[in-house]
């Protein structure tokens, strides 16, 4: 049984979270998350403040163990979603695409523990003096908005240049996965793309279909021309997408942005996955079952298990 520090202290049977998934992660998928024994977190990036009032008081009814939200820095209703994990008791709040200090101190004063997600030991050490709880170190294996290292390069740097538990993400499908990524100092991982096919994820189903259907190189990452890397799959839309983003002299930042707006909803309740936005991690390819959120958790832990138990074969 793997037991660490992020599942005692968050009261959790295992140390995984579900990430906070953009136009996915609902109250659906984070309560079965939670029933499951991970921890569960809603997706604030595409809500107001009302909009995720109302979901985290649907999930309340799903499920009475925890589960978290995940804030997405860059969103325009940041600050009154930022608002309502207070009022509603969150216990734990996930940040991503930027650097959540304006909000730590209240955060903190409402007792919550706050987990960002850091792309660089710089951010993890100001997380850390700010009063983080955890880290969540995510390389740019992961689906949707990437830093520029790779998980193997950038877990280990974060383990050593903070004292706080380190969390990994990104490319991480698999037991032998979870396992290497406790081998690199990691105390939890987090993972989304794998339960993007979940039983429990109401996405809709051609999103699931490209998933399951996905080779090793299908995912692509688009929009760093505009500061905002995002990795997903290969599609007409990303061709067009990639087409105009190497043609500065032709189409215009502002043009660029417009071929942004609105492709996550498009893809994932609409199932428009030609010309939406389908975003996922290099594992995709790794993700050839639906299934509960139980089954995967339960699969990655006991594969995990059985890795890090044989790890010393290596050994003579
Ligand atoms: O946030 C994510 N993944 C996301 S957010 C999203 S929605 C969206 N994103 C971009 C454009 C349009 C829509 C889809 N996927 N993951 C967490 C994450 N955070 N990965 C990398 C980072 C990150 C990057 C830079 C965190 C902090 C950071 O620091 C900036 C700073 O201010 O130091």
């Amino acid at each position: 049984m793997i037991s660490t520090v992020i599942n005692q202290e968050l009261s959790i049977e295992y140390p995984i979270f579900q990430g906070g998934m953009a136009w996915v992660a609902d109250a659906s998928l984070a309560s079965a998350v939670s029933n499951a024994g991970g921890l569960g977190l809603i997706a604030a990036m595409n809500s107001n403040g009302e909009q995720l009032r109302a979901e985290i008081k649907k999930c309340k009814e799903m499920t009475d163990k925890p589960f978290g939200v995940n804030i997405m820095l860059m969103s325009p209703f940041a600050d009154e979603v930022a608002d309502v994990v207070i009022e509603e008791g969150i216990k734990v709040v996930t940040t991503g695409a930027g650097n959540p200090g304006k909000y730590m101190e209240k955060w903190l004063e409402a007792g919550i523990k706050v987990i960002p997600v850091v792309p660089s030991t710089a951010l993890a050490r100001r997380m850390e003096k700010l009063g983080a709880f955890a880290v969540i170190a995510e390389g740019g294996e992961s689906g949707g908005h990437v830093g520029e290292l790779t998980t193997m390069a950038l877990v280990p740097q974060v383990v050593d240049a903070v004292n706080i538990p380190v969390i990994a993400a990104g490319g991480i499908a698999d037991g032998r996965q979870v396992a290497a990524c406790f081998m690199l100092g990691a105390v939890g991982v987090q993972v989304g793309t794998r339960f993007l096919v979940a039983n429990e994820c109401t996405i809709a189903q051609e999103y699931k279909d490209k998933i399951l259907k996905a080779k090793d190189i299908d995912t692509v990452v688009t929009g760093k021309r505009l500061g905002h890397p995002v990795r997903c799959l290969k599609s007409s839309y990303t061709r067009e997408y990639t087409k105009a983003e190497y043609n500065s002299s032709v189409v215009s930042d502002e043009e660029l942005e417009a071929m942004g707006a609105g492709v996550l909803r498009l893809a994932a309740r609409e199932g428009d996955v030609k010309n939406g936005c389908v975003l996922a991690g290099q594992v995709a390819s790794m993700v050839t079952k639906e299934e509960p959120c139980r089954d995967i958790i339960l699969d990655l832990f006991t594969e995990a298990e059985k890795v890090l138990g044989g790890a010393s074969k290596w050994v003579k």
